[in-house]
């Protein structure tokens, strides 16, 4: 019964692909990507053009085009993406540390472009991480 409902479940993500979404193909392994974490819902990978040296996408399963496309009922998985990340910048290395001594060190940023002018190339809504020494590329 679990294993039934569970399909259904997966049937029910599947039917919510976007077919020409590059991010719904990395979903379905039709495309390569440098995988972080995958759970049921989630997925993070590297970012194929690196804006600091450590550059992590982190997206939904299904296909959400843009963060103006969310309501309360996505309240659930976006807050399941953000509380990802400081687990994910531990074990990349940039988790902020010191603040006890008064000396903050390491750090990242947290970016989710939106629309045209928010600058989003690719839409499937995707929260960036970014984070490790300075300087980084300049942002647009
Ligand atoms: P945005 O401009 O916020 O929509 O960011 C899109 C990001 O996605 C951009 O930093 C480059 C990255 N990207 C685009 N195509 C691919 C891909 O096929 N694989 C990976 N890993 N990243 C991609």
């Amino acid at each position: 019964r679990l294993k039934a409902l569970k399909m259904q479940k997966h049937q029910e993500v599947i039917k919510m692909i976007d077919r020409d979404c590059i991010f719904c193909k990395i979903v379905k392994k039709e495309l390569p990507s440098t995988l972080v974490f995958e759970n049921e819902r989630i997925m993070v990978f590297k970012d194929i053009h690196p804006a600091a040296p450590v550059h992590l996408l982190i997206i939904p399963k299904k296909h959400i085009p843009t963060l103006s496309h969310c309501s309360e009922d996505d309240a659930a998985l976006l807050g399941e993406m953000m509380a990802l990340i400081p687990k994910l910048a531990r074990e990349e290395g940039i988790a902020v540390s010191g603040t006890e001594t008064g000396t903050p060190q390491g750090g990242f940023r947290v970016v989710v472009n939106t629309g045209p002018d928010g600058k989003q190339d690719v839409y499937h809504m995707h929260i960036h991480l970014m984070g490790g020494p300075r300087p980084w590329k300049t942002p647009n």
